[in-house]
């Protein structure tokens, strides 16, 4: 198999033994770093999902897939473009909501972040809004971004829009929300019409990145 597709199949897999060798051939051979996670680990990753969803791949493996994914993720992660400067351009706390332990694609969003000059609170899995207020508040954070994947994920979104609304604080961090479950119309329709503040929806850690410039005031 083609390098590319060598490194997809060891997501599906779940097979780490000599994955930095092969790591190391594709970028020796010219790939970029977030080239190789975005055409072909996130691809492995994506056939996971439809295994584990048809029944066909067993809760185990797929814990396997994701400890290949990180890994893969860790090794490549020094080899990708960073921008250089002293200052931040904003900062954000980002969180896997409350019961949710989805992380891959949040720290995904960390590592674009944070190799675009933005500072990144990353707290972690399963956090309560309260959680995230108390970091934004330590930190002075410009956003609080919100990471879900479950569609019980979605709901406890808007909870938590609810909550910062109910604590008079809509106003003063907008929101970013990301995670599978969600849709464009769910967040940019019906969860921008529920909340006085701003909140935005990203498709993609790229999006995140776009949308962190309107964002940050
Ligand atoms: Co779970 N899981 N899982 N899982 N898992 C899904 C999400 C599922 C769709 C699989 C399926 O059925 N086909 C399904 C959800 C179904 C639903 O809600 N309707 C599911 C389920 C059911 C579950 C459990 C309930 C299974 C069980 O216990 N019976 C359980 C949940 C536990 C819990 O949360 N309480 C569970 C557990 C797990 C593992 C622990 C085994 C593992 C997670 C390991 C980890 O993250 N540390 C896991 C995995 C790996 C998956 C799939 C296969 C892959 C997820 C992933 O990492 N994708 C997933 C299927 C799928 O999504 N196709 C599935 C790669 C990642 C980069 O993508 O996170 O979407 P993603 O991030 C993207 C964008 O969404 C965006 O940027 C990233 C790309 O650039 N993005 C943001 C994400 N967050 C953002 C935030 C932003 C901006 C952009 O700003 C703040």
């Amino acid at each position: 198999l083609p390098i590319g597709e060598r490194l997809a199949r060891r997501i599906v897999d779940g097979n780490k033994k000599g994955l930095e060798a092969d790591v190391d051939e594709a970028l020796g051979a010219g790939m970029k770093a977030l080239d190789i996670v975005n055409e072909h680990l996130l691809g492995g990753m994506q056939v996971v999902g439809e295994l584990f969803g048809s029944g066909q791949m067993q809760l185990p493996f797929v814990l396997q897939s994701a400890e290949v994914m990180k890994s893969a993720v860790a090794l490549l992660e020094p080899h990708m473009e960073k921008i250089g400067g002293e200052t931040t351009k904003g900062t954000i706390v980002l969180a896997t909501v409350r019961g949710d332990v989805h992380d891959i694609g949040k720290n995904l969003v960390d590592i674009i972040l944070t190799n675009n000059g933005y500072k990144v609170v990353n707290i972690g899995i399963k956090q309560p809004i309260s959680a995230m207020i108390e970091a934004a508040e330590e930190h002075d954070a410009d956003v609080i971004g919100m990471s879900g994947l479950l569609v019980k994920s979605t709901v406890v979104m808007k909870e938590n829009l609810e909550e910062l609304a109910a604590r008079g604080l809509a106003e003063r961090w907008p929101v970013l929300l990301g995670g599978a479950a969600l849709t464009r119309t769910y967040v940019e329709d019906d969860l921008a019409g529920l909340f006085p503040g701003t909140v935005r929806y990203a498709r993609d850690a790229f999006e995140g990145l776009r949308l962190m410039e309107p964002l940050v005031r």
